[in-house]
């Protein structure tokens, strides 16, 4: 441990600017790319193919519900000769392009992303590229990517394809099938160069304008994403792609972030974000899956999602025939009626700077905050603390005439709710403030001689220190290379003594030796980062004992101690556990 100057720390102190959490930081350059995106919040993503026709069983076997159907071939390694025949069955003769995009308008989704192709190879497509195509393939013989891409525009619907770009159960040299094919015997290269980079070029030249193409499953090299990206860049510069082009493993590439399948970050995050998630326990129709989500919890995972600055991209599975399951058109037109009259609270918002709250939670426009009500507290009042602005109106978003009782004392705003008004799912309250909303930041607080636990999501990031997903469905914070670039935490200690402080980060061998400053008060810990192995190879680390030497607030600041090329760490947390001296609380020397 290596002491530095305290008024160099004081100096730095008063020249931190902490951002609030906010995805452009990552991409400023391409804002402009990114602005519907921003916008736009919520999605429809459409699984369909051949395993629809299936819809969860094969001879006699069935997936569980809450399985996903669209794995079937995998799950009972159905021959690749029977389900190639299987899929000459397919015949969605009820399909109606129009009613998909008229749904996804009804619902207040935006975009629409189909499963050009999945998992199993089958293009919904009329692909020249294979055979095993919609077109070629059916009796059917529409193209049904063309026809949702037409109808989606006539509708205002920006259109978007899946592309499963490595994974391929049909092609003997894609990835996945084992069962059929030696996977000693595979060439990837021949896959990627004779039917996946085709089909993608195929679908960036055939069908318009593509907001987003989003690949799934990662891919090996960072080279051989770059090849997808390129294509992107070259075909349709406009176009975005998601986080799963690149290997699940490296640095993360692509425009933004998809959280895990169903997965929800726990914070706000400082790039762009999205969440793909199922409207019942599965992505391709299932007859054994009948556990729909109800519209008050698609609206209020919408809310949530929208108060950490994401997207939701909500799936349905159309059945064989080409109709939409009954109950999933039903959850979509009750959200869509309450879009209707709260999207305002929605569309062009940006993540909440306040935090969440036992009540629900909200999002800001302009010199507004929505207060999303998922139910009405007791006592009939919302209670909002650390809004530094001052309130000017409140009122519910559907009677904005009605102003409500509001009073602002101690930095804890009080509004009183009316007895009637409230809607199913969530209830919006606007409150019109002086100025763009900001928050107080909030301290981490503890519990009786509890450890504090701080973490990438729980903090304040500056300068190019970016809190970030990771694939496996964990955060950190990463592309920090300069002392400017820091993590900070605010505690409100109640139990001072020593505390045991311990790091956890993944750092590859190339960073390694770098060294870095965790401040905790007055006291500079200098540490150098050792290597953990891999990319997100996470690895703790004990950085010895601090003093927390009296009640009140504290600063904790983590940055990199020196200008460098090149990241510092992928950071995951820092805990403080009270050192116990003969089993009691260490003293404060
Ligand atoms: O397209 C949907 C999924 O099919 C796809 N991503 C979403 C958008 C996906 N690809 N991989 N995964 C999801 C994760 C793989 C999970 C698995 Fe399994 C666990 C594959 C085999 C075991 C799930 C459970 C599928 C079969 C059993």
């Amino acid at each position: 441990m290596s002491q530095l100057n305290r008024s160099r720390f004081a100096a730095l102190l008063l020249t931190l600017a902490f951002a609030a959490t906010h995805p452009a930081r990552l991409a400023a350059a391409d804002d402009d790319r990114m602005a519907w995106f921003r916008h736009d919040k919520f999605g429809m993503f459409v699984h369909w193919g051949p395993y629809s026709l299936l819809a969860g069983e094969w001879q006699g076997n069935r997936i569980h519900p809450g399985d996903e159907a669209e794995w079937i071939m995998q799950r009972f390694n159905i021959p690749v000769a029977d389900y190639r025949e299987m899929a000459h069955g397919l015949n969605p003769v009820r399909f109606d392009a129009t009613q998909f995009a008229r749904l996804a308008k009804a619902a207040g989704m935006k975009y629409l992303v189909v499963t050009a192709k999945h998992h199993d190879g089958f293009a919904m497509y009329h692909s020249k590229v294979s055979r095993y195509n919609i077109v070629d393939w059916t009796p059917f013989k529409r193209d049904i990517v063309k026809e949702l891409s037409e109808a989606c525009r006539k509708e205002g619907i920006r259109f978007c394809v899946y592309y499963s770009h490595r994974e391929d159960w049909e092609d003997p040299n894609g990835y996945g099938n084992h069962w059929d094919y030696d996977p000693a015997k595979k060439d990837f290269e021949k896959y990627l160069r004779e039917k996946s980079m085709p089909q993608v070029r195929e679908l960036l030249t055939e069908y318009g304008p593509l907001g987003l193409i989003w690949f799934d499953r990662g891919i090996d090299t960072t080279e051989q994403a770059r090849r997808f990206i390129d294509l992107v860049h070259e075909l349709q510069p406009q176009c975005l792609i998601n986080g799963r082009v690149g290997n699940y493993g490296h640095e993360l590439l692509g425009d933004y972030q998809d959280m895990n399948d169903n997965g929800m970050p726990t914070g706000g995050l400082d790039e762009y974000w999205e969440t793909p998630q199922t409207l019942n326990g599965t992505w391709g129709y299932s007859k054994f899956d009948q556990e729909w989500k109800t519209p008050a919890n698609v609206i209020q995972r919408l809310v949530e999602i929208v108060s950490k600055g994401g997207n939701y991209l909500l799936n349905i599975g159309p059945m064989a025939d080409g109709t939409v399951p009954a109950p999933s058109v039903a959850v979509l037109e009750q959200v869509g009626a309450w879009m209707r009259r709260n999207g305002e609270s929605i569309y062009g918002t940006s993540a909440c700077p306040v935090g969440q709250f036992p009540w629900g939670r909200c999002t800001v426009k302009g010199e507004r905050v929505y207060l999303h009500a998922f139910q009405r507290p007791a006592g009939g009042v919302l209670r909002v603390s650390g809004l530094r602005n001052e309130v000017k109106a409140a009122y519910l978003l559907q009677a904005p005439g009605r102003k409500l009782e509001v009073s602002q004392q101690n930095g804890v705003a009080v509004i009183g709710l009316p007895a009637q008004g409230w809607e199913e799912g969530s209830t919006v309250v606007v409150l019109e403030v002086a100025g763009k909303p900001e928050a107080e930041p909030v301290p981490l607080t503890q519990g009786s001689d509890s450890p504090f636990q701080l973490d990438s999501i729980n903090c304040r990031t500056a300068g190019g220190a970016l809190k970030r997903f990771n694939r496996d469905g964990k955060f950190h914070i990463g592309r920090w290379t300069k002392p400017e670039d820091q993590a900070a935490w605010d505690l409100l200690v109640s139990q001072p003594g020593r505390y045991r402080a311990r790091i956890r980060y993944a750092a590859r061998q190339e960073w390694a030796g770098r060294k870095y400053v965790v401040q905790v008060g007055d006291q500079l810990l200098e540490k150098t980062v050792e290597p953990t192995g891999d990319w997100y190879a996470y690895k703790s680390f004990d950085l010895g004992v601090v003093n927390l030497p009296r009640k009140g607030p504290l600063r904790v600041i983590i940055r990199p101690a020196q200008a460098a090329g090149q990241n510092l760490m992928y950071f995951e947390s820092l805990s403080l556990e009270p050192e116990t001296v003969a089993g009691r609380l260490g003293r404060v020397d």
